[in-house]
């Protein structure tokens, strides 16, 4: 399988080095001569950008937090003038407020060539076409594919995603032979061929690039049984740049990081502690050679390990593993990133007592989210039609909040259905409790 940049894909350690010493110690000092917040969190610790010489000194510096993101929003973080900037992105925040990502033109070409090389570590090659139906717009997904394709010089069908039945039409009528989406949604693609009686091994379709979401080895099974192709992992976040962060060779054995763009770190997430590698802990990433968002040990929350074993594909950059779960609460559905903080924001904008649940399924392969959400008082509402007017208002505010459909069911207060006098009450019965379980968030 070609290797896109084999200098760096393939270089030895002291080669790589070299690249990362370079980079961090110029990333440090933009982020602290052009970023108030890093400049005062680096003053507090009494660290001076002179202080770094080489990427051994990283453990020095500050963390980076989501949060960070959310109290400087929208461009505070931003280290580049508003002249230089070519590009903006966002994903979601804790709450209401979107996280904001931003790129210059040089950071494109970053993010492009980490792209071009997953692409190319697929087997894409020039004359492929790639059907791009991860989602455009201010999710990294679509654009953060559609310009590692053109970067790499294969042809790109930007179809978005969605309207299943179209994308195949697409993929017979343009032969396509690479397709990248959410690994869930291949499967729904896979059905819906099945359903459709088309034989994928008549399409010229030969592998995917999969990510936004956590999958399984059995998953991957399922989609290359499915489709009739290899499929291929590709992991990435906006805060960092987007898809192509890591990605897998044809081994698949651990997930190649573009170390030379995104130096990473495992640490244990309660006592910030590097860990060394096969360790598993919290994934942090620097981002060496960016000039918009320079992010420094930038808190990722997902659960990983890394390796510095040298691979069969020949490269030497670290492989992570593929992540493990999260140590937030952040749920993925459908590829998109959910907070209950962000359930919670819009029940208490709406004016109600965020006593809710959130029930995920999987229906059809497709990711199903539902909201129970406690009524405390069903006063005005005289009718089952205004009741369910009313689960529909929450619906709405929650898909412009989320960017998600998720079914809004009623339900009484927990409380409601607890014995009425307090004497005969369990004594762990107490509102506090009550809060919590319906709370609780249900995966299944
Ligand atoms: O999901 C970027 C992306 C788009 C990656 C397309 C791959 C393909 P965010 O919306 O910021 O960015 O979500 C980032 O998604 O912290 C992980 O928790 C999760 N994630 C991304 N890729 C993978 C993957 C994009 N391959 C968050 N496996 C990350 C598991 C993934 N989780």
């Amino acid at each position: 399988m070609a290797i896109f940049n084999k200098d760096v894909e393939c270089a030895d350690a002291e080669q790589l080095r070299r690249i990362q010493n370079e980079r961090l110690i110029k990333t440090v000092e933009r982020a602290y001569n052009n970023v108030p917040f890093y400049k005062s969190k680096f003053d507090e610790m009494g660290i001076k950008p002179g202080d770094i010489k080489s990427i051994d000194d990283i453990s020095l510096l500050p963390f980076t937090l989501k949060t960070d993101l959310r109290d400087n929003y929208p461009f505070g973080l931003i280290a580049a003038s508003r002249d230089k900037l070519m590009r903006i992105h966002a994903s979601s925040g804790t709450t209401g407020r979107p996280t904001v990502v931003a790129y210059t033109k040089n950071d494109i070409d970053i993010w492009s060539r980490s792209a071009a090389r997953a692409l190319a570590a697929a087997g894409t090659t020039h004359g492929d076409v790639v059907q791009i139906a991860y989602g455009y717009g201010l999710f990294t997904g679509g654009l953060g594919l559609h310009y590692g394709t053109e970067y790499l010089g294969a042809i790109t069908l930007p179809v978005s995603s969605g309207n299943t039945k179209r994308q195949i039409q697409l993929m017979q009528d343009f032969g396509s032979n690479i397709l990248a989406c959410t690994p869930s949604y291949a499967l729904y693609i896979g059905e819906t061929l099945r359903e459709a009686g088309v034989d994928p091994k008549k399409l010229p379709l030969r592998a995917g690039i999969f990510g936004a979401e956590p999958w399984t080895e059995n998953m991957r099974k399922e989609i290359e049984r499915m489709l009739d192709i290899k499929a291929y992992d590709i992991y990435g976040l906006s805060e960092i740049a987007g898809p192509g962060v890591a990605f897998d060779c044809e081994c698949q054995c651990g997930l190649h990081i573009n170390e030379d763009f995104f130096y990473p770190e495992i640490i244990d997430p309660e006592t910030g502690k590097v860990l060394p590698d096969g360790e598993v802990g919290e994934l942090v990433f620097t981002c060496i050679g960016k000039e918009a968002l320079p992010l420094i040990r930038y808190r990722t929350r997902d659960i990983a390990s890394l390796t510095h074993e040298k691979c069969a594909c020949g490269r030497t950059l670290v492989r992570m593993t593929k992540p493990k779960g999260r140590s937030d609460d952040m749920l993925i559905i459908r590829g998109i990133n959910v907070f209950p903080s962000q359930v919670e924001h819009v029940l208490t904008e709406l004016g109600l007592i965020p006593n809710y649940q959130i029930v995920v399924d999987r229906k059809n392969n497709l990711d199903i989210m539902e909201v129970k959400v406690e009524l405390a008082d069903r006063a005005g509402f005289d009718t089952v039609k205004e009741l369910e007017a009313y689960a529909k208002t929450i619906e709405n505010a929650l898909q412009s909040t989320l960017n998600i459909h998720a079914k809004v069911t009623l339900v009484e207060p927990i409380w409601a259905s607890a014995p009425k006098c307090a004497c005969c009450r369990p004594k762990s019965w107490s509102a506090a409790k009550a809060r919590q379980s319906a709370l609780s968030i249900t995966e299944t």
